[in-house]
């Protein structure tokens, strides 16, 4: 029997990803790095130092900055993605958020954040969708990002459950491979083709039935 959901953030529930994406493609254009939406797959799921490190070694400049001028360059994306999320709004959640999330309170079924980003609860705040969440996974607390499963493994805790009881939704390669690494049922959100390893594909929420995913 499946007890829990445990959500991805980014591209799961808001379409926040082109945020991202528009904030590093300023940010690496101030490095003379041209990044594209290929590219840009690459970074979905993973933390902001990470993203950075990875936009450095494409442009072929890792060894250019230093640890202070990294910091500070990874700031000032973020200070862009931030002035960029201002602009959310509740209809900015992705097809079928709000009924599912309402569908699982009914049943009583916990649900979970493991999102990679520091801006989770206040974008969760902008779409005013809060309170569906027991718990969020703090993202600065953990040892390894995705593809290591350490942040699964934590939103199962928070929500009292084994991860074998949870269902994971994830658009990201690296969070499908975190899911799987800790045996949870893992449904992949979005381009579906390019998630390898998922139990099941949708496009979004919409397409879901919480009664049926919860006879699994
Ligand atoms: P922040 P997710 C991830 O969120 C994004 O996919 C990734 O692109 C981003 O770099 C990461 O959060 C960190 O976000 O800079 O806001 O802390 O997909 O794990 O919900
Ligand atoms: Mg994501």
């Amino acid at each position: 029997m499946m007890k829990g959901f445990i959500f991805d953030l980014d591209g799961v529930l808001a379409d926040t990803a082109k945020y991202h994406y528009i904030a590093w493609k300023q940010l690496a254009a101030e490095i003379d790095i041209t990044i594209d939406e290929a590219f840009n797959e690459q970074l979905k799921g993973i933390s902001r130092q990470e993203s950075l490190e990875r936009i450095l070694a494409y442009g072929d400049k890792s060894s250019e900055f230093s640890a202070s001028e990294r910091f500070e360059m990874a700031e000032r994306k973020n200070q862009h993605y931030v002035e960029l999320l201002e602009e959310l709004t509740p209809e900015d959640a992705l097809p079928g958020v709000r009924d599912f999330l309402k569908a699982a309170r009914k049943h009583n079924i916990p649900c979970g954040i493991a999102s990679a980003s520091k801006n989770a609860p206040f974008i969760l705040d902008k779409l005013a969708i809060s309170d569906y969440f027991v718990g969020i996974v703090d993202p600065a607390a953990l040892t390894k990002g995705k593809p290591d499963p350490e942040i699964f493994i934590k939103a199962a805790q928070l929500l009292a459950i084994d991860p074998k009881e949870a269902i994971g939704f994830e658009d990201a390669q690296a969070g499908i491979d975190g899911i799987k690494a800790c045996g949870m049922y893992a449904i992949g959100i979005g381009e579906v083709e390019q998630l390898r390893g998922a139990d099941r594909s949708v496009a979004d929420l919409s397409e879901l039935s919480i009664e049926e995913l919860l006879r699994l």
